[in-house]
This record gives C-alpha cells, structure tokens and sequence, in this order.
C-alpha cells in the first residue's frame, strides 16, 4: 500500500531521510500552507512569502523528480497540516504517514499525540540528518556535565567532523577561539557588500499577491522582496558570501552601522534552517576559502563557530530542556513590550533601526539582536513570553528550537545561564562604541541622569542593582558592583530616579 510523506515548510531539502525512506513510484507527498502554521504568531509577510514560495518551488521540483505532490495553497483556506493530510488520505488510503520530525516541540507533540486518532492512521517520525548532532548525541555529551557550555560543545565538534582540525587533533591556527581579535568597530575601509537581490519570478510574484491579500494587517513589508527561494539562488547566496563578506566576517562581526543593514553577515539562516543549504555544506566552503588563502583564520573559525557551535548547540538545549524549558523565567521579567519594537516609533536611533530593519527586510544582524532590541528587553524587564513570540514572529529565519534558546537563554537570561554564564546586559556605552548611531540620537549616550539621558545607562544600574542578590558573586559582575558602589550616593540615587521614569512609561523612550 502507498504511504504518505508530509513535508513541512522548513524541509525542503532533497536528502531529507523521509523522502529517503519513501518511493516516488508508489508514495504521495503532501505540503500545505495552512492557517496555524502562519497563525501561531503572527510571522513577518516577507518570512510567509520566502516560505510559501520556497514550498511551491521545491513542489515543482520533486514534481520534476518523479514524485506525485498534493500541495494545498493557502487560497484552499485549511486550517492545519492534518487537515491537509487528512485530505489526501481519504482518497488514497494510505498504509502510513511518515515525516521527517519536525523542528518544534509543539508539532511533535500534536503528531504523536493527536495526529494518529484524528487520521486513523500510524504516524512514524524519522530522524533529521541535516543537523551535525543528533538530539541523542547532545543529550549524552550533557549527561553528568555539571555545567553546559556551548565553547566545549563546539570544541567536540570541531573534532567530530575534523572541521578546522590539524591530523594531530589540535585545532588549525593552535588556538579553537579567535573572537578577540572580532571586536572592530566599522572603519569604512572595506566596501559593504550587500546581499544578492534575486528578481521576484511568477510563482513569487503570486504568493506576495496572496499574502497580502490575507494578511493585510500584518507586520512586515513585502516588497522589495529579493529572497532566494531555491537551493540553486541560495547556492549563489552562498557564493556571494564567500566571496564578497566572509573576508571581513570576523574583523566587523560586532559592528553595526547606520544606513547598512547587513555589514558582513551572510544572511544564510533563514536559507539553512528552511533546508535550503545544508549546515556542513556550508562549513566546509568556508573552511576551502580558508585553505585557499582567501579568508582569513579569524572569519573563517568565527563564521564556522556560528553554525557548527552556536546553531548546534541551541538545538540541543532546545529539545533537552522543553516542555519546561518556555517557562521559565528566572529573573522575573512581566513588564509589557513597548509598542515601539512593532512600530519602530522611538527616538532611541539605535533601536528605531533595528525595527526598521526588521520590518524592511524580515532580517537584523545579530548585535542588533542581542545588544539593541535585545538588551533594552533585558533592562526593561520585559515578559518572556512576549518578546520570545516577537522574536518568533518577525525574522525570516526564525523557528521554535532556534529563536526559544536565543532569546530566552541568551537575551532574557531566563534559564539562570546555558547560553551565557552571565546576563548581555550593557549600558550605551557598548552601542556607542560598536555603531555610529549615538551621533544622530535625540539622546545623549554620555550622560545617564538627566532627562535627555540615553535610557540604556540608567536602565543598565538599575538592572545592576535589582538583580543584586543574584549576580553580585558572579566573578565576571563583581566588578561592576564595586563601580556602581563608587559612585556619588547623589549620582546613584539620580541614575536610579531616571531608571524609574523609564520603567513607568516605557512606550514613551
Ligand atoms: P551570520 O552572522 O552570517 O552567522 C552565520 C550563521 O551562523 C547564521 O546564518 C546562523 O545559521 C548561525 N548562527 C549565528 N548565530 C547563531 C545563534 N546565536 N544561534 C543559532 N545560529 C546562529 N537565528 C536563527 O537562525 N533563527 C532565529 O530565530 C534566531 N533568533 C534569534 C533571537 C535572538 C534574540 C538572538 C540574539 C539571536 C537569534 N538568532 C536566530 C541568532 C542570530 O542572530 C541569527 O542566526 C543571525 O543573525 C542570522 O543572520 P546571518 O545569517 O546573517 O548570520
Ligand atoms: C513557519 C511556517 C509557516 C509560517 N507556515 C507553514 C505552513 O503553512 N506549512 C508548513 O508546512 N510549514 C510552515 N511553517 C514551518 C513550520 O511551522 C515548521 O515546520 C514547524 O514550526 C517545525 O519547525
Ligand atoms: Fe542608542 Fe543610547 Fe546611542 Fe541613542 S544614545 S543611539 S539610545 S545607545
């Protein structure tokens, strides 16, 4: 009997172990663009055009493959992904479902709790190979660890895949980690590259049309949309990258910069984690640059380190600590999200072009990420849940087991410390130094009491000192208590009078 495959939107990949594991022959493929797939945080309409036209195109490829394929538009108005499979069984009488299992913790639990009894039929989840280490194997390099710090993990996976390893085991270069010398601010020197714009084609054309017309309200510009959104554009995204930013990937990889969005970023997660291009793939073009002579070592390790560590590893973190994981919330954080990280309406520059950026392009760089939106989160005491489905929302590359760990873990310090042994918290002095954007500010980065303050400084001492108990012994913070408790009494308590203005009326920064 023919059996179903159901490949979801961030599947599409060819040597995905369910299309493996099937018979194009025999077997049916189903993918859907459904209701609650788009609907379970309102995505950003750029991400809901780059997926739905990257489905519709990898559709037709496996067409051309031999394959049979029951794609169910978004037109077709289905509510979820068993509905679509649903559909197809009636007519086909299937003997089984298999997929590939998913990436989130919700669809896993909705397939193998739910999923059987709705369909009447078995559902058999495979094994992902596209990531480098499977849940199993994460799950026994952490077992009797005291302590889960993703620089040992990735040192086990430069050895694992011989990635950047010299024959005798030691690392390439003598050293595994090379981020000091990765701490420039941007100078000028080297032209920005800019990303590969790719010419919308008619099948993206009518998915951009059909987004808008169901989801006018929602965050995100859809055009210009310059996306690849097959694996041959997202070679040649690749390519671009290797080319054209890998070289300065490292010098400037905490820089940000006014009126350039993309530095030397690769803008390859959203093409990786949608299956586009394969995460070793990946690793190992940029290792050939490498041995080529046309990066250098401290682009190359700290690119790779990206990927082969910090992707990894977040996964990992991921699916060993979820249900519970999502709850957490360690340091209290309840306060509402401003309104301004939808709107972008603030006068702190930094922040109004992270927001920007994020509504132009469904992309911002890390550093924005995490020491923009991200910190000013953490120094505001903003809910976890509410900035985690932000997060969720608004980045074309983003998914539960990527975006949960990043945010919660790394920006939130909500799970008391697996992605940093300490919180990111900064005042604007870290802004000013990494960006150009402090010159242009209606606030004043130099100053932390008066009214016209930039809010990071005050709201980075009273972060300091809320979370006193917490962090005063950790030896990599005691320092900043001793400064904080330097200080002028009358400073201390002015700093922390402005920190309360802040925090009484956030949405007015
Ligand atoms: P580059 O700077 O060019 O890095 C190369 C690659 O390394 C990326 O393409 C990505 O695959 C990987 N990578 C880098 N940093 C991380 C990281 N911390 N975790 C996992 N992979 C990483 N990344 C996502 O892919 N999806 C998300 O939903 C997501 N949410 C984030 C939320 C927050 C609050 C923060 C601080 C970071 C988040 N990241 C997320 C990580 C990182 O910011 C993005 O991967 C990166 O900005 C993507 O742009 P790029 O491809 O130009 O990355
Ligand atoms: C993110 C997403 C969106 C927006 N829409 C769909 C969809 O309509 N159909 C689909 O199969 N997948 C979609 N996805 C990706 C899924 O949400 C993703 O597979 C799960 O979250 C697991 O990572
Ligand atoms: Fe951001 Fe403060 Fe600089 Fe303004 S002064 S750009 S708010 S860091």
């Amino acid at each position: 009997r023919p059996r179903l495959i159901l490949i979801l939107g961030d599947q599409l990949s060819t040597g995905l172990t369910s299309l493996a594991e099937g018979d194009p022959a025999r077997d049916r493929i189903v993918m859907a663009e459904v209701r609650e797939e788009a609907g379970y945080v309102p995505h950003h309409r750029k991400k809901l055009a780059f997926l739905f036209s990257a489905m519709r195109h990898f559709a037709a490829r496996l067409r051309r493959q031999g394959w049979t394929v029951d794609y169910h538009q978004l037109d077709d108005g289905l509510e979820d992904l068993c509905e679509a499979v649903l559909k197809s069984a009636r007519d086909l009488d299937p003997a089984e479902l298999l997929v590939t299992e998913p990436g989130e913790y919700r669809l896993r639990e909705a397939m193998k709790r739910h999923w059987p009894q709705r369909l009447s039929l078995s559902v058999r989840l495979l094994e992902d190979h596209r990531f480098l280490c499977s849940r199993e194997a994460f799950r026994d390099w952490a077992a009797g660890r005291k302590q889960l710090r993703m620089e040992y993990f990735y040192r086990d996976m430069r050895r694992r895949t011989g990635l950047l390893m010299e024959p005798d085991g030691k690392p390439v270069g003598g050293r595994w980690n090379f981020d000091a010398d990765n701490r420039k601010r941007y100078d000028g020197k080297h032209r920005l590259p800019g990303p590969p714009r790719f010419e919308p084609d008619a099948t993206t054309r009518q998915v951009i049309d059909q987004v808008a017309e169901h989801y006018p309200d929602r965050f995100g510009d859809l055009e210009p949309f310059w996306f690849a959104v097959t694996a041959s554009q997202a070679e040649q995204a690749l390519e671009h990258f290797l080319e054209q930013a890998l070289p300065h990937f490292g010098d400037y990889q905490d820089a940000m910069t006014e009126g350039d969005d993309f530095l030397f970023h690769s803008l390859l997660s959203l093409y990786i984690n949608a299956g586009l291009l394969d995460p070793l793939r990946v690793c190992e073009a940029a290792e050939r640059r490498y041995q080529q002579g046309q990066a250098p070592l401290n682009a190359v390790e700290g690119f790779i380190r990206q990927i082969l560590g910090w992707r990894e590893y977040v996964r990992g973190i991921y699916w060993l600590m979820m249900p519970d994981y999502k709850e957490q919330n360690r340091l209290g954080s309840h306060a509402d999200l401003p309104w301004f990280y939808w709107s972008g309406d603030t006068k702190m520059r930094c922040v109004a072009e992270a927001v920007r950026a994020t509504r132009e392009h469904a992309y911002a760089h890390h550093i924005q990420r995490l020491m923009v939106t991200g910190n000013l989160a953490l120094l505001l005491g903003v809910d976890v849940k509410q900035i985690h489905e932000w997060y969720l929302a608004v980045y074309a590359d983003a998914y539960e087991w990527v975006e949960l760990p990043n945010t919660l873990g790394m920006v939130m310090h909500a799970d008391g410390g697996y992605l940093g042994s300490k919180p990111y918290a900064a005042s604007g002095k870290y802004i000013q130094r990494m960006s150009d954007y402090c010159a242009g500010c209606a606030y004043k980065v130099s100053s932390a009491e008066e009214s016209n303050s930039c809010p990071f400084n005050s709201l980075y001492w009273h972060f300091i000192q809320r979370h006193r108990a917490r962090f005063e012994k950790h030896p990599r913070m005691s320092r900043v208590y001793k400064n904080w408790e330097r200080m002028d009494p009358d400073k201390r308590r002015a700093i922390l009078a402005r920190a309360n203005a802040l925090l009484e009326h956030p949405e007015e920064l």
